[in-house]
């Protein structure tokens, strides 16, 4: 059974934002059972978990003698190991993987860079200036992907582990207010939080931030 590890205390407070949400949604797809090794901010830059990813960060994947780091590579592996997350058909398969990579380095930076400066930049003095301008590139980014779905369910096709990336990528902006100016969009992820696979995974990770945070009786 692999493990893979997350946050222990996910600043998110159990929104699924952060990078184990795709590896799980993803197992989750496929229906292969994992085992979750949950650290500290702390535990992650020491020579343990360094060992297992170079830039002391989640998620890693350990299967076997196999160890992964990256997301998306992560991604990848299961959906290489597993049926259900890649077309089997040669050109559908190589488009899919096209689709996990422009959701990896061409859509999820700038959205990126928008989500951090609202988070970190708040109360620097260029914050209003450059907000705009970083709205603006995912504006850009979300109407192309949005002209590209046109009626379409997923990216391309089937559902596949290029929709797990992008609709995972895409839940980053819920704070940010873009989500609603694109209702194609909107609509996209909102039919990636309806599956099952995905409701598990997230319900998976909520219950992590849960126990280490009970709700407080009023
Ligand atoms: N390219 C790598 C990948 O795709 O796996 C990036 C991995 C990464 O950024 N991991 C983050 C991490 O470990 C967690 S997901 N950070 C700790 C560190 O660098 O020391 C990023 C993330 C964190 C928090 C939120 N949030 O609170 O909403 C959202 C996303």
């Amino acid at each position: 059974m692999p493990t893979i590890t997350a946050f222990e205390s996910s600043p998110d407070r159990g929104r699924g934002q952060a990078r184990d949400m795709r590896v799980r949604w993803a197992l989750e797809e496929v229906g292969q059972p994992y085992d979750v090794r949950l650290v500290s901010f702390a535990a992650m830059k020491q020579p343990a978990h360094l060992a297992l990813h170079p830039f002391g960060q989640i998620p890693t994947y350990e299967d076997g003698d196999l160890a992964l780091f990256e997301s998306g590579a992560i991604v990848l592996h299961i959906a290489e190991r597993h049926a259900g997350l890649l077309p089997a058909e040669s050109n559908a398969r190589s488009r899919a993987i096209a689709w996990m990579f422009a959701a990896l380095s061409t859509v999820e930076p700038p959205i990126v860079e928008l989500t951090m400066a609202m988070l970190v930049e708040r109360d620097k003095d260029w914050y209003a200036q450059r907000l705009p301008m970083l709205q603006d590139r995912v504006r850009v980014r979300l109407s192309e992907l949005s002209r590209h779905l046109g009626n379409a369910d997923w990216l391309d096709g089937a559902f596949s582990a290029a929709d797990v990336l992008m609709v995972t990528v895409l839940r980053r902006l819920q704070t940010s207010g873009l989500l609603d100016e694109c209702p194609g969009i909107a609509a996209y992820v909102a039919r990636g939080e309806a599956r099952p696979a995905f409701r598990r995974a997230f319900d998976a990770q909520l219950a992590v931030f849960n126990a280490s945070s009970p709700p407080t009786a009023s």
